[in-house]
């Protein structure tokens, strides 16, 4: 079939052939994901139409204030989940523990648990700029017809088996791995589907854009200091350009079609960074690579971190090669 006019279903049953677990659990995983996404597509477009602006008044366990579309999200997401018996477990960045899913007939039987960020980026949603969903896919280590247990949370990076992202922007987009390289889908909101965009999506080897909260300057590590300087002196191709929206789904998805860098890094006050491993950077990590990018804590390649705790955060660098590497050249002299 030509790429023209594929939708996002389509491309899911074609390329089923690249998985090794035929039972169609993971295409129907995808299909689930793609609904919520939706769903929840269409309530943050309406943001600015209704009453739904504003902090929940929750706290969420990180300390921050939940914003109402959070609370949505996160639900939709995990009773789309829950609803259609197709994972095993949900981890979300907005619940303090993981979600047990006995599936069917209470036999845990499912394969697969989910990792989510529901809604990346939410204290952009008041000024009407892109927030993002992150999702990331493990095969369950503990047996099946057990419940499941952290553990099966806790995965390397590179054990995943799927993760993507959606884009509520100018335009809606999904894009996502299977370990077979990253697509992108663009919702046509007339029709509801999503169609093939952008196949194939690769960050450029080098790049002219570096994406940081530089109002953090002070509080940075000397090695960050060093390679902003680098990044802002004149030379060769430099200065390079500064963009940073504030929201990672974003910033990785432009820097991904222009070549650029994103880095939250450790500071003298997020002495472990921002960025969850689970929930954001795991995710990212692997679409990076899978899209001939890069993705490090500064030092070493963050899909082979062992995580310790659901919510661990972690420094982040993350996008064309040569710029993280020469990124972690700077780093390198301080370790
Ligand atoms: P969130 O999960 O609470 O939305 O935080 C993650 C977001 C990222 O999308 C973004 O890159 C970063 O936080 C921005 O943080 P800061 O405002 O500190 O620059
Ligand atoms: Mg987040």
């Amino acid at each position: 079939m030509k790429n023209n006019n594929l939708t996002l279903g389509e491309f899911i049953i074609e390329n089923q052939k690249h998985y090794k677990y035929t039972s169609g659990e993971f295409s129907r995983l995808l299909s689930s994901i793609k609904l919520a996404a939706k769903i929840v597509n269409y309530k943050v477009n309406k943001a600015g139409l209704v009453d739904i602006l504003g902090a929940a008044g929750d706290t969420n366990i990180q300390g921050e204030d939940q914003q109402k579309l959070d609370v949505y999200a996160n639900n939709v997401f995990m009773q789309t989940l829950i609803n259609r018996e197709i994972v095993c477990g949900i981890a979300s960045e907005e619940e303090d523990n993981y979600v047990t899913i006995k599936g069917k007939h209470g036999t845990n039987e499912n394969k697969y648990v989910m990792l989510i960020d529901p809604l990346d980026g939410s204290s952009n949603i008041d000024v009407n700029v892109s927030v993002g969903t992150i999702f990331s896919i493990y095969r369950r280590i503990t047996p099946i017809g057990t419940p499941v247990e952290q553990i099966d949370f806790l995965q390397r990076g590179n054990q995943q088996v799927a993760a993507g992202y959606v884009v509520y922007g100018t335009s809606t987009m999904l894009v996502y791995t299977s370990g077979h390289g990253v697509n992108g889908f663009t919702l046509n909101p007339a029709i509801g589907s999503f169609y093939l965009s952008h196949p194939n999506m690769s960050f450029p080897e080098d790049g002219k854009i570096y994406s940081i909260n530089e109002g953090n300057y002070v509080h940075f590590p000397q090695g960050v200091k060093d390679y902003l300087k680098y990044c802002q002196e004149e030379k060769d191709d430099r200065p390079y350009t500064s963009r940073y929206i504030g929201s990672l789904v974003s910033d990785f998805h432009r820097n991904m079609i222009k070549g650029g860098i994103y880095i939250y890094p450790t500071s003298s006050i997020g002495p472990k960074g921002k960025l969850r491993l689970l929930y954001e950077c795991n995710p990212m990590a692997f679409l990076a690579e899978q899209a001939n990018g890069k993705a490090t804590d500064g030092y070493k390649r963050i899909l082979d971190i062992k995580p310790t705790e659901l919510h661990q955060r972690v420094p982040f660098f993350c996008g064309s090669k040569n710029m993280v590497d020469k990124a972690g050249e700077f780093m390198a002299k301080y370790p």
